[in-house]
């Protein structure tokens, strides 16, 4: 009897660990639910997804990032770092899945792919672009693709500085029901041959 009831504390313990693994901080709201791609709350023409990822209020019509843009550059709000273009860091955290799927959902206003930032994004941003690594901290934060059966590497340290160590091993494996941040990336050459 003891034992079966040292077998449940055990599970118990074992379970709730797992489901409290490396999440968001606790000021970063948390989406549970896939965002509408389509959804347009300020009515001005761009959906939410857009404007949270290029920074603007999804709830202000005067704000939209429709700036008119030439080849070579990347869309308004989005950061051009060498020939990837970078979303906004996420302002919620979100399971895995619906990480994938807020990224996608910006295909259709963009006409190109794009991806939750995977590690060879990041590698590449933070060997080739040293100055600019302390602002991609990875710690949190979601690093595409799955790996392994609901495994899907995330960020386990924080870099802090151009000649951080950490800039060459950052990532770890979280399960895909966590809730984390995530930059959205597409290819420069991609978005400049389809628009
Ligand atoms: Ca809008």
């Amino acid at each position: 009897m003891v034992y079966r009831v040292l077998l449940l504390m055990l599970s118990v313990l074992l379970l709730s660990s797992a489901c409290s693994e490396s999440d968001a901080p606790d000021d970063v709201p948390v989406m549970d639910e896939p965002i509408d791609p389509k959804k347009d709350t300020d009515a001005d023409g761009v959906p939410d997804l857009v404007e949270m990822f290029a920074g603007t209020s999804p709830s202000d019509p005067a704000e939209a990032p429709k700036a008119p843009r030439t080849k070579g550059n990347c869309p308004t709000g989005w950061s051009k770092r060498e020939m990837l273009c970078w979303s906004n860091l996420s302002s919620y955290a979100t399971r895995y899945y619906y990480a994938s799927l807020n990224c996608r959902g910006m295909v259709d206003y963009y006409k190109a792919p794009i991806r939750v930032a995977n590690y060879e994004d990041l590698s590449y941003l933070y060997i080739s672009f040293p100055n600019l690594a302390a602002s991609y901290n990875p710690r949190y934060s979601w690093i595409g693709n799955i790996v392994a059966d609901d495994k899907v590497l995330c960020g386990n340290k924080s870099i802090t500085s151009s000649t951080d160590p950490d800039r060459y091993n950052f990532e770890g494996r979280c399960n895909k029901t966590n809730s984390k941040r995530f930059w959205c990336v597409m290819d420069l050459g991609v978005y400049d041959a389809a628009n």
